[in-house]
Parts: structure tokens; C-alpha cells; sequence
């Protein structure tokens, strides 16, 4: 049974600074997923701290928070069948160093923090965190 979905994929900072942008779209595209609507913005900390409000408790939380509003960010709608866990196979493990062959975060990552890409890790997180980005 076929089952289309929608999760939202963010090229963070580091990848937008580098101007990975047309190289991690096309990474997507090739692998079946359709890009439904994108843009580059520019999010504030409070915008960035509310994103990421599940992590609030982390040591991490206010570095990651700075981290995503430090520049420009890319985000999109990627669909396609199994879009979410499709996606997180294709960005690899948060670490770059622990992360596959061929997955965005080893092809591009820095370390933990600069990782490259954002990817939701549920059908639910997917609708919110799209919602955040793209209200409708
Ligand atoms: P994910 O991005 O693979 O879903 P999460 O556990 O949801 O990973 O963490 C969100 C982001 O927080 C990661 O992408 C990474 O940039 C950052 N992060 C996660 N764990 C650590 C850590 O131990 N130290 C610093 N940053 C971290
Ligand atoms: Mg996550």
C-alpha cells in the first residue's frame, strides 16, 4: 500500500554558508522526493528556541538555539512514499562521524552541531514542525 507523506527538511547554516544548497536539493530530488514549496529565511533565537522546544532540557539547548538562528537557513516540504524515514536514512546519524556512506551529514557535516541538515522524526513532528514554517 502506498503511503505519500510530507516531513520538512532544514539545510542549516553551515551547508547554506557553504553553498550546498543546489547540491542537497538535488540529492533529494534524485532520490525521489518532490520539493512542494521552499525558502531561505532568517530566524531569530526565540524563533530557533521555540523550533527546538522539545530539546529544552538538553545541555546543548541554547547552543543549538544560537547555532540555527546564526544565518541563513533553507527550509523545505520534501513528499514522497515513506517521505519521513526515508529522509532521516538519507541525512544519517546526527554525528557525521557515526553517519553512513553516502548520507547528507557524511557527505557534508562538520561535527554534531554543524551536521548540515534538519529532518522531522515523525509523521506527527512533520505536521508541526511544517505548520511552524509554513502556515497555511
Ligand atoms: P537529529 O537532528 O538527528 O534529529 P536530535 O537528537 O533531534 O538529532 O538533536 C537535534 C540537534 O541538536 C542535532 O541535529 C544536533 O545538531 C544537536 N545535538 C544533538 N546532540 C548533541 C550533542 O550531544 N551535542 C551538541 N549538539 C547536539
Ligand atoms: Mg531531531
Amino acid at each position: 500500500m502506498s503511503n505519500t507523506e510530507q516531513t520538512l527538511s532544514i539545510i542549516k547554516p553551515d551547508a547554506v554558508e557553504r553553498n550546498l544548497v543546489d547540491e542537497i536539493k538535488s540529492i533529494f530530488q534524485k532520490n525521489g522526493f518532490k520539493i512542494k514549496d521552499s525558502k531561505k529565511i532568517h530566524i531569530t533565537k526565540d524563533e530557533a528556541s521555540e523550533f527546538y522546544k522539545v530539546h529544552q532540557s538538553k545541555p546543548f539547548y541554547n547552543d543549538l538555539c544560537s547555532y540555527l538562528s546564526s544565518g541563513p537557513i533553507f527550509v523545505m516540504i520534501l513528499e514522497g512514499e515513506n517521505a519521513v524515514l526515508k529522509n532521516r536514512e538519507l541525512m544519517g546519524s546526527t554525528d557525521p562521524k557515526n553517519a553512513s556512506e553516502n548520507t547528507i551529514r557524511k557527505l557534508f557535516g562538520i561535527s554534531i552541531d554543524k551536521n548540515s541538515v534538519h529532518g522531522s522524526d515523525s509523521p506527527d513532528n512533520a505536521k508541526k514542525e511544517i505548520n511552524f514554517f509554513f502556515k497555511s
